[in-house]
């Protein structure tokens, strides 16, 4: 079992090298699941050690690595949250893409504890719509959102009207796993599930973002209901609902301002 484990992963970096040097398509490499040849299997924890690989990562000059961080951050000066939207279509593996980048986060134990659901469906995302508007009209018309909390909203302009949940090519909710299940069907211990798809969840927001999409990071509450719409099992929680598509050509957004960084910053020596 080592020895075949050895192997595909000679194999794996092989196809990694080929594919970088002639631009193979990627599908075959990305489908690949790590620790699935150890012998671990999708039970990776089964106290088998990981087989360890060589990393390198490129070492840029520190003229590129300026203009890189510096492109990189403008770009993400440019995300908003975006709540109208037009409803162009979206090529389901641009989403689908943006997903697997998600599902590079880190997590705890490696146990990449999330489920991303997609649907495109128009009866889906009705349905949504509805008991979203439900959950959202007891918040903001029935006083369940404090007082302190509609306040802090007014800014923003929500209220419990969800339209763009229909308008969308599409929605993807983001669900935590709170623990994991073997082939047995035994329970697998998840850890920092929130802290790992909180992770996941803003990557896959500046995949998004990076592929010229607009998406709202939407947590109507409570979410329960996405658990019944969506007939996800009992270990699943939601953690974020994610609506995607293009913004409207009428697109508002609230003029904020982002904190500096010596708002957000402070450094500490001895
Ligand atoms: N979930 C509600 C309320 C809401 C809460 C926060 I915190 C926001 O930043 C925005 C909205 C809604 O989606 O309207």
């Amino acid at each position: 079992m080592a020895d075949f484990a050895l192997v595909a992963d000679v194999l794996w970096l092989a196809l990694v090298s080929i594919r970088s040097l002639s631009g193979l398509p990627s599908s075959l490499i990305r489908r690949r699941r790590p620790f699935q040849d150890t012998g671990c299997g999708p039970d990776y924890c089964r106290h088998m050690p990981a087989q360890m690989i060589p990393y390198t990562q490129e070492r840029l000059d520190p003229e590129e690595q300026w203009r890189r961080a510096t492109a990189f951050h403008e770009k993400m000066e440019r995300r908003r949250s975006v709540r109208f939207f037009s409803n162009d279509s979206v090529p389901r593996e641009l989403v689908e893409l943006a997903i697997q980048t998600a599902s590079t986060a880190p997590s705890g134990a490696h146990r990449q504890p999330w489920t991303f659901v997609v649907t495109g469906d128009p009866e889906v995302k009705r349905q949504i719509r509805v008991a979203a508007e439900e959950e959202e009209r007891v918040n903001y018309e029935g006083g369940r959102i404090p007082d302190h909390w509609r306040e802090a909203l007014e800014p923003l302009g929500t209220d419990s009207n969800k339209q763009y949940l229909e308008t969308v090519p599409w929605i993807v909710v983001l669900f935590e796993q709170r623990y994991g299940l073997d082939s047995d069907g035994e329970k697998v211990h998840h850890f920092y599930v929130k802290e790992s798809c909180g992770i996941a969840a803003g990557i896959f927001i500046a995949a998004l973002h990076h592929a010229g999409l607009a998406t709202l990071t939407h947590t109507p509450s409570p979410m329960k209901f996405l658990t019944r719409l969506l007939g996800r099992p009992g270990n699943e929680r939601p953690f974020c609902m994610f609506p995607i598509g293009y913004p409207s050509d009428d697109c508002v957004v609230p003029d904020l301002r982002r904190k500096d960084l010596d708002e957000v910053m402070v450094e500490v020596r001895a």
